[in-house]
């Protein structure tokens, strides 16, 4: 089906999750709904306030702008906005549109009759950001845990943070994460180097089927995962990857509040050893 024709036929009421027809309309490209109303609010607000607070600060450079959390001191109340207020607004602000976003693209799913394999994956995405600046900072007792917002000071606080553990490699939980992400980007390279040379033959020469794509991997190490099977793979590795982050850093004060490379005595303290 064209896609013109596909949009007439799919471009009807219907699918929302609340509120009815309430917004249930297209700007240009863009499905509405009551939560891209809600994004809108969420973003519009959240972006407004980072140029307003970056307005009190001391620099426009925008390498340099700086949204601290509050000071430890506040624990896990309101601090005045300067002193980190306005960070915990638009924490409120960032979560409140990126939840919203995940439930337009649920609604969108359901206009589609779609699987919800993209607003998980977003959930995912989600999940990690808020036990950085919820979760973790809750558990620990004072909202000053989470992450400056400000480009090179959200690297400086990783960087803090991991030396705080001494040295962060030595977390088990971040080589897991780690090793995943690496393999997910191996993962996709293989995936698209294959697509590709089956699929995008030079000019005059046959596109080959996907009973090609498995004899390739076949024939070099001896199973094909297939074609459903290798997007089954990707989207586990980048889950997991996102997952086994999440735990990696809410483990690191909660659960361990030595150096990393303590944790691992409990290797040489096995009794075989005495
Ligand atoms: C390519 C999709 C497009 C998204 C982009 C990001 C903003 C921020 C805000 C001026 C892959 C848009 C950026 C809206 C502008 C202001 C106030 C996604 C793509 C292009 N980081 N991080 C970056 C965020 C954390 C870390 C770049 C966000 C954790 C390291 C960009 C979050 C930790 C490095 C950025 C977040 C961490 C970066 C490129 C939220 C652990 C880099 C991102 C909401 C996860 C790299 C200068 C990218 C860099 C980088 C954004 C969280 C570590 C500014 C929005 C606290 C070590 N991060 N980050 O391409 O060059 O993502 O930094 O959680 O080296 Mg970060
Ligand atoms: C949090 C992003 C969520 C994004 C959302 C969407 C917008 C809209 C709009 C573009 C999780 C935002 C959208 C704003 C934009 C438009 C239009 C993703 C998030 C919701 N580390 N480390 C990780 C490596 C070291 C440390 C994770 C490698 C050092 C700490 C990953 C190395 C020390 C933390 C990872 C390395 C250290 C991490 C990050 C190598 C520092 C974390 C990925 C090769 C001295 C963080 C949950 C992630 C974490 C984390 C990789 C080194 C410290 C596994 C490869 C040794 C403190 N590190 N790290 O989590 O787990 O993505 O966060 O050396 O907190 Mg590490
Ligand atoms: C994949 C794939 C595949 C494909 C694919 C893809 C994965 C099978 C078939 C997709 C992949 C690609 C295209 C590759 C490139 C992608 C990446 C590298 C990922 C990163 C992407 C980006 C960096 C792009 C990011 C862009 C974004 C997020 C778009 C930004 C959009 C907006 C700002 C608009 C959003 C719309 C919303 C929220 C709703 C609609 C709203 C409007 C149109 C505006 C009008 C507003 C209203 C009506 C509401 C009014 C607002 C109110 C009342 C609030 C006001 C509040 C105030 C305070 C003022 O596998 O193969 O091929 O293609």
């Amino acid at each position: 089906m064209a896609m013109l024709s596909f949009e007439k036929k799919y471009r009807v009421r219907g699918g929302t999750l609340i509120g009815g027809d309430l917004f249930d309309f297209w700007v240009g490209p863009f499905y509405v709904g009551l939560f891209g109303v809600a994004t809108m609010f969420f973003a519009t607000l959240g972006t407004a306030l980072i140029i307003y607070a970056a307005s009190q600060g001391p620099t426009w450079n925008i390498w340099q702008i700086n949204i601290a959390p509050p000071d430890l001191k506040y624990g896990l109340g309101l601090a005045p906005l300067k002193e980190g207020g306005f960070w915990q607004i638009i924490t409120i602000c960032a979560i409140g549109a990126f939840v919203s976003w995940m439930l337009r693209e649920i609604e969108i799913c359901r206009k589609l009759g779609m699987g919800y394999h993209v607003p998980v994956a977003f959930g995912f995405a989600i999940f990690a950001y808020v036990t950085l600046v919820v979760i973790r900072p809750v558990l620990l007792g004072a909202w000053g845990h989470g992450f400056p917002y400000g480009i090179i000071s959200h690297l400086d606080w990783v960087s803090n943070v991991g030396y705080q553990y001494l040295h962060f490699h030595y977390n088990p939980a971040h080589m897991i994460a780690v090793s995943l992400f690496f393999t997910t980007t191996l993962a996709l390279a293989l995936h698209g180097a294959l697509v590709l040379s089956a699929t995008n033959p030079p000019k005059g020469e046959a596109v080959k089927t996907p009973e090609h794509e498995d004899t390739f991997f076949r024939d070099t190490i001896g199973y094909s995962i297939g074609t459903l099977g290798i997007h089954r793979l990707g989207l586990f590795l980048a889950l997991a990857a996102v997952f086994w982050s999440a735990v990696c850093i809410v483990i690191s004060g909660p659960f361990w509040t030595r150096g990393w490379p303590e944790w691992w005595n409990w290797w040489l303290d096995l009794p075989i050893w005495r």
